[in-house]
């Protein structure tokens, strides 16, 4: 199905890898469970002071965070006044290897951005731009209860395409395509064999270092 989204056509700048987590899904929830017992998933205020539905946590140099004042990446965790938990090496390797796969050889990420939706929760629609260089990818790896990503464009209106996200999936997205609009549908209510009611979102990005 890799490069075959679109009714055959290849969608530049979005690699899909169906189940190229799967392998690897016993430690990266073990790796993904310390990082949240040392900084603790919370659900972070945005700009308008609404409150985003996903909870958020972040492992590596920096994390992003989002208050009434905006979004940006800082290296300390506002809750805990400490330094965000190292990025395991196993979420490393698995982001390294899937923008490898992706044809992104020099990819390697300084930050992971872990997101954590309930049934009912969504992503708006939004464009990544709080990173310092738009020409490293991203990885995103998807565990859990599935998910309908939404893809649009570079506008935030026209419309958008929907991809089906599973327990295991990974999406590599760079290229001209980096700072189109994208979200996340309400997730759908259920009970994945291992998390439970929960979908799980890793993003990785180079968000403070050029690749
Ligand atoms: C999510 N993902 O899947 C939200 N952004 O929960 C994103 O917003 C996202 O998956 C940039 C690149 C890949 C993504
Ligand atoms: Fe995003």
């Amino acid at each position: 199905m890799n490069g075959d989204l679109f009714g055959g056509k290849p969608a530049p700048g979005l690699i899909f890898l169906p189940g190229f987590a799967l392998d690897d899904e016993a430690v990266l929830l073990a790796a993904a469970e310390a990082v949240a017992a040392a900084s603790p998933f919370r659900v972070m205020a945005v700009p308008g002071g609404a409150q985003m539905s996903a909870a958020i946590t972040n492992c590596g140099a920096a994390g992003w965070v989002s208050d009434r004042r905006g979004y940006r990446y800082q290296t300390l965790d506002p809750e805990t006044g400490a330094a965000w938990p190292e990025m395991p090496d196993v979420f490393r390797d698995l982001a390294v290897r899937a923008a490898a796969q992706a044809g992104f050889a020099d990819f390697t990420p300084d930050v992971c951005l872990m997101n954590r939706y309930a049934p009912g929760a969504k992503m708006g629609l939004h464009q990544d731009r709080d990173e310092a260089d738009f020409a490293a990818p991203i990885v995103s790896v998807s565990l859990g209860l599935p998910a309908v990503f939404l893809w649009g464009g570079p506008k935030r209106t026209g419309g958008t395409v929907k991809l089906p996200l599973e327990h295991g999936d990974v999406l590599v997205w760079g290229g001209t395509e980096r700072l189109y609009f994208h979200g996340i549908a309400p997730v759908k209510p259920g009970t994945h064999p291992i998390l439970g009611a929960v979908r799980l979102n890793l993003t990785f990005r180079c968000a403070l270092q050029a690749v």
